[in-house]
């Protein structure tokens, strides 16, 4: 049985359960309302924040002696690659008295791709790109990030960005296309789906990728599916990557076009190199006109099938 004193002191007890509870509730809530999602990974590593002066936690990989981490402190990876171009993490601040902001600082300008497209996450707490400002071209800081570093603990570090969907265009070899081997692409009888394109790697000169429709043989899809061309139109025939685009995505719309049978139909579209501007260098990894790549696309027949969705 329980003693007496405890029954009589078990009303406050369950008070301060309940308040403790709301407090974690709000240090919680407080924290930026980032979605998180799927993606690639681009950076795992551990950080041990030290203490800068008197009331900042963080940690500078980088920088002058009087602002450096121990060297136990510091970020165990502090590089990264997005879209082709490598970064180097200069510092994470956790400022926990100034709103409990965190600053998240590269050695170079954040472009604004990179920062729609990153989520950081520290112990599993998702930070988005998105949700950040900018107090300075290197910087992106969030407000009222709810951590509570303390010198010398473990902390998670990720940064993870959307996978690309869509067609890479690798520079050299030729990649063999078949129904087996593309990417897919779902779209309804007057729907429309859409998918990306772009190169793995820099080209010396601008480069001139052609996209066009073709017939494919597709053995294991049974007798209720057409191979025609005509079953969708595609919004470009061309598109020109140049050395400051070619890792951001070209879009292209499917559009699936409606007729009168109850079949489906599927087609593919090819996407390849088709020319570099002259003067290209020797060893330019698209001087090669093969690199080529496709979609398998899929028209679903309207009269069986209402659902519109992207493979890609
Ligand atoms: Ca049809």
């Amino acid at each position: 049985m329980m003693p007496a004193s405890f029954l009589r002191l078990s009303p406050l007890l369950l008070l301060t359960v309940a308040l403790v509870a709301l407090a974690v509730f709000f240090v919680h809530d407080s924290r930026p309302a980032s979605a998180e999602h799927g993606g690639i990974t681009i950076l795992s590593a551990d950080l041990r924040p030290t203490q800068l002066g008197s009331d900042l936690y963080g940690c500078r990989d980088t920088g002058a002696a009087s602002q450096l981490c121990t060297s136990a402190a510091r970020l165990t990876d502090n590089t990264f690659n997005h879209n082709g171009v490598s970064y180097e993490i200069d510092q994470l601040l956790n400022n926990r008295f100034t709103g409990n902001t965190l600053d998240f600082s590269l050695t170079t300008a954040i472009p604004a791709s990179l920062k729609s497209d990153l989520t950081l996450y520290i112990d599993a707490i998702p930070f988005a790109g998105a949700d950040a400002t900018q107090p300075n071209n290197n910087t992106l800081r969030w407000a009222n990030a709810g951590l509570s570093w303390s010198a010398g603990d473990t902390v998670d570090v990720w940064l993870k960005v959307p996978a690309f969907t869509g067609v890479e265009l690798f520079g050299g070899d030729l990649t063999v296309i078949d129904e087996h081997s593309a990417p897919t692409l779902t779209v309804a009888e007057g729907g429309v789906a859409t998918f990306n394109v772009r190169l793995t790697q820099a080209p010396t000169a601008n480069v001139t990728v052609s996209l066009g429709k073709a017939t494919v043989s597709c053995a294991g899809c049974g007798g209720n599916w057409h191979d025609d061309v005509s079953a969708g139109t595609i919004s470009k025939t061309t598109m020109t990557f140049t050395s400051s685009n070619w890792n951001v995505g070209h879009t292209v719309t499917v559009t699936g076009v409606a007729d009168d049978d109850s079949v489906h139909e599927h087609f593919l579209v090819l996407v390849r190199v088709s020319s570099i501007a002259g003067g290209a260098n020797e060893g330019d990894p698209f001087r090669s006109p093969d690199a080529s790549s496709g979609v398998y696309v899929t028209v679903t027949d309207g009269s069986d099938d209402g659902s519109q969705h992207g493979g890609l």
